[in-house]
């Protein structure tokens, strides 16, 4: 087995044996330890598939962090140890069990199938192969079945999309939600470590009355908000983002005729994407009844505290694992009683990203196992 890689040429510091020493959650079955390799380490969401590989002791013989040649030999620091950043290249994937890529879509497109002809799984954060029929695009909480399904690489889906419908499934499962329009409020993570710089330093240019030049999105970004930074279709004058809502959640459902719109905007928020909600049920429903069922719902936690006007905030979401449901109500506008109202809040580079793609790594060893303990005839 390929071991982590350490800055010093000493014996590494982190064996298989002590990396393997237990989970958050155990396996039901026992799993063997893959070398994993994480494709755009350095990034906003790589550096938390980090933290959530360590946090949730996920079992690893090895683990290699890669990103662009701007970052190598960069050092990174995992469970005490100090692991050197490579420049991604063909051979990075040799000996690799599971790659986790989060580099956008260019570099999806152009590494995965090598990372899956040297043998590995990919889990792929971007979106350049989430809506391809024979790749599952999967949160665990929803669609887990679907992994086995997979011919090496998973998709992990939009990070509005999770936000949005983690809550949702559990309503959705006992009545179905016919009808589902969104309104985004994104933060500046959603845009990569460069987008979170550029809110931090153009705020503080604003309030020393100092002109700044923006360089990663588009429009004066320090107390301002604006559409999505996304390509519109001139079509359906949707732009991307909002329509990777759309199809993503009815993949994501498998329910083809789900009525979906969505409005996404960027605010200046450093991180967690808050998300209004509104949707009609096939038959009435009552916001009692959806907090009974979100009481129970894994990933989700109310917090709808009507006497303190205490709600979701992106400030209380930062960090937390769990999607934060408040403003629990009925929607007004339809008299039918079918139709509900709420805010979500989650932290994107955690539920909409990292997190949901490890949980999906724990998933996929799960099968690895119980297929290998399935008697050979
Ligand atoms: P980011 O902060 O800009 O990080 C991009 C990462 O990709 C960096 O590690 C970068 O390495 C690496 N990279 C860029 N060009 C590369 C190349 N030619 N070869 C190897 N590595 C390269 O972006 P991010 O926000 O983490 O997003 C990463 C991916 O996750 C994107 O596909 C995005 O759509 C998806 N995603 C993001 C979020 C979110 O909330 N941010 C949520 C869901 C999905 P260097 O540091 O060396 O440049
Ligand atoms: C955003 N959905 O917030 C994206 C995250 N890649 O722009």
């Amino acid at each position: 087995m390929r071991p982590l890689q350490s800055r010093s040429s000493a014996p590494p510091p982190v064996s298989r044996a002590n990396i393997q020493h237990g989970r958050a959650k155990p396996a039901a079955l026992p799993v063997v330890a893959p070398v994993v390799a994480i494709v755009g380490a350095t990034g906003a969401v790589g550096v938390e598939l980090l933290r959530c590989l360590e946090k949730r002791r996920f079992p690893l013989a090895g683990l290699r962090l890669l990103a662009s040649a701007r970052s190598a030999g960069k050092t990174m620091k995992f469970g005490g140890d100090e692991l050197v950043v490579e420049e991604l290249n063909e051979q990075s994937f040799e000996g690799v069990g599971i790659a986790l890529f989060s580099a956008g879509g260019a570099i999806a497109r152009q590494y995965a199938p090598i990372a899956v002809r040297a043998g590995a799984v990919v889990v792929d954060n971007s979106s350049a192969y989430r809506m391809d029929a024979d790749v599952p695009l999967v949160i665990p909480e929803i669609n887990p079945e679907t992994i086995a399904r997979h011919h090496g690489i998973i998709a992990n889906p939009n990070c509005c999309a999770i936000v949005a419908i983690v809550p949702l499934w559990p309503i959705h499962r006992k009545n179905r939600i016919a009808r589902l329009i969104v309104a985004t409020y994104q933060a500046a993570s959603g845009a990569g470590a460069a987008a979170m710089e550029e809110l931090s330093e153009s705020t503080r240019a604003y309030l020393a009355g100092r002109n700044y030049a923006q360089r990663v999105l588009p429009h004066p970004y320090a107390f301002n908000l604006f559409s999505h930074n996304t390509r519109i279709d001139p079509r359906t004058g949707y732009n991307d983002e909002e329509t990777k809502v759309v199809n993503e959640t009815r993949k994501i459902f498998g329910d083809p005729d789900i009525r979906v719109s969505a409005t996404c905007i960027r605010v200046p928020v450093l991180r967690a994407h808050s998300i209004a909600v509104n949707f009609e049920c096939e038959r009435p429903i009552s916001p009692d009844e959806v907090r009974a069922i979100l009481a129970g719902a894994p990933g989700v936690r109310v917090v709808d505290d009507i006497e303190k006007n205490y709600f979701p905030m992106p400030r209380d979401a930062t960090g937390e694992d769990d999607i934060l449901v408040g403003r629990i109500r009925r929607d007004l506008s339809d008299p039918s009683g079918k139709s509900i109202a709420l805010f979500a809040v989650g932290d994107q580079l955690l539920k909409g990203a990292a997190l949901n793609a490890v949980q999906i790594a724990e998933r996929v060893l799960e099968g690895q196992a119980s297929t290998e303990s399935i008697p050979q005839m």
